[in-house]
């Protein structure tokens, strides 16, 4: 395997961002096989043409199912919404491609349970699929995951996490297609409660059996951006017609572990006025405590119960030594890193586990799991009960 030749599906937000992970990826680290951006797809042939030129791609098209029929194309990311996640993953699995698929997985578990499916099928012809949690491959993220798994924390007794954006507090901000269950599946429960669902499992290592929780919508419609239909991303322009919100702007839940006594409490928002993408974790356990905050993502804060009260609190652990994950390819201590080198690892992570012929992570399976638990949480906010989440 000389090369990865790669269709990118998508080019808004996520495929920016994608875009520069399989840029960036091979010149700061050494992969096992080049990735070459070759196809970029989009609805639209001259904006996916200007898109292509923009962010690094050799060609591009309009037309993505004759993208995955083609011989030389060996992955396909999918950065589109999730209604067209279930269709393309799964034709593109069948045509033998490897598949990376922005979360959540899927609009529902239905769908999650087919893609699942046909990426088990595929595997057993060695090709490989993953779900893009990237906030896993914080360096923060993943250096909390190995301290927990080395006992530093104890017994988990508390899992508390948070996902707060503001971006649409204001009630005139317009429609998009995130606030249309028909295009994204939920609201803030599965655009960003997803993220700290898969995040807390990972760090944790304990899986969400059980959930109780509330979704609310705060702002019934909104204004359609002049020029838009209520499906794209809107200017908030003068537009007076007005269309209906049909997802939640906000979830809270609370959950139980399997084979744990732990308790989590949840909180996903769009409305949490001033907070940007603060996505806040805090592990409490027997001996001792972690704390992240995506707002200041170089830091880990970490308690040690066993430290003498006189010299006891929580330690500011600045995540920028080459002993931590993922660091050593980057700056010397204490540069830092950003949003965009998640996605960097994600792209080092999978290029490195296909070469291998391994099974990336997180995998559909993973990812099937997250939905499970975003449908248990509407399930218990429609019923006003505690739910489990299938096996
Ligand atoms: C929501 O606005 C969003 O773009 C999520 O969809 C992404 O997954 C997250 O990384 C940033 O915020």
């Amino acid at each position: 395997m000389s090369s990865l030749r790669v269709a990118m599906i998508g080019h808004a937000f996520m495929g920016a961002a994608h875009s520069q992970a399989w840029r960036v990826a091979p010149r700061f680290f050494d992969l096992p096989v080049d990735p070459v951006m070759q196809v970029l797809c989009g609805r639209d042939a001259a904006r996916a043409a200007e898109a292509a030129t923009r962010l690094g791609w050799e060609e591009s098209s309009d037309d993505w199912r004759a993208v995955i029929a083609r011989e030389d194309i060996d992955v396909v990311d999918i950065c589109t919404p999730g209604d067209s996640h279930a269709e393309i993953a799964i034709a593109a699995l069948a045509a033998g491609k490897h598949v990376i698929c922005e979360k959540p997985l899927a609009n529902s578990v239905l769908e999650a349970e087919e893609m699942t499916a046909a990426a088990e099928q595929a595997a057993r012809q060695g090709v490989r699929a993953m779900v893009g949690f990237t906030y896993r491959r914080v360096p923060a993220v993943a250096f909390a995951r190995q301290l927990v798994a080395e006992g530093r924390v104890g017994e988990v007794r508390h899992v508390r996490a948070q996902y707060l954006q503001d971006w649409i507090a204001d009630p005139d901000a317009p429609l998009s297609w995130r606030l249309e269950k028909e295009k994204a599946g939920s609201g803030a429960l599965g655009d960003i409660g997803a993220h700290i669902v898969d995040l807390t499992q990972f760090i944790t290592g304990l899986s969400i059996s059980e959930v109780s929780g509330q979704l609310e919508t705060f702002v019934k419609e909104r204004p359609i951006a002049a020029g838009a239909t209520a499906g794209t991303l809107g200017g908030g322009g003068s537009g007076v017609e007005r269309g209906p919100v049909t997802v939640d702007d906000a979830a809270v839940f609370l959950a139980r572990f399997a084979g744990s006594t732990a308790l989590g409490v949840y909180e996903a928002t769009r409305f949490a006025t001033g907070r940007k993408n603060a996505i806040r974790i805090e592990v409490n356990g027997s001996r001792g405590s972690l704390a992240f905050d995506f707002e200041d993502m170089n830091v880990l804060e970490l308690f040690d119960a066993d430290e003498p009260a006189g010299t006891a609190g929580f330690r500011r652990i600045l995540v920028t030594e080459p002993e931590h994950p993922y660091v050593a390819a980057w700056w010397p201590a204490g540069h830092g890193l950003g949003y965009e080198h998640g996605f960097t690892h994600q792209v080092v992570d999978f290029v490195t586990a296909v070469a291998a012929g391994e099974q990336p992570t997180p995998s559909f399976a993973d990812g099937l799991g997250v939905q499970r638990v975003l449908d248990a949480v509407e399930t218990s906010s429609d019923t006003r009960s505690w739910q489990e989440i299938s096996a």
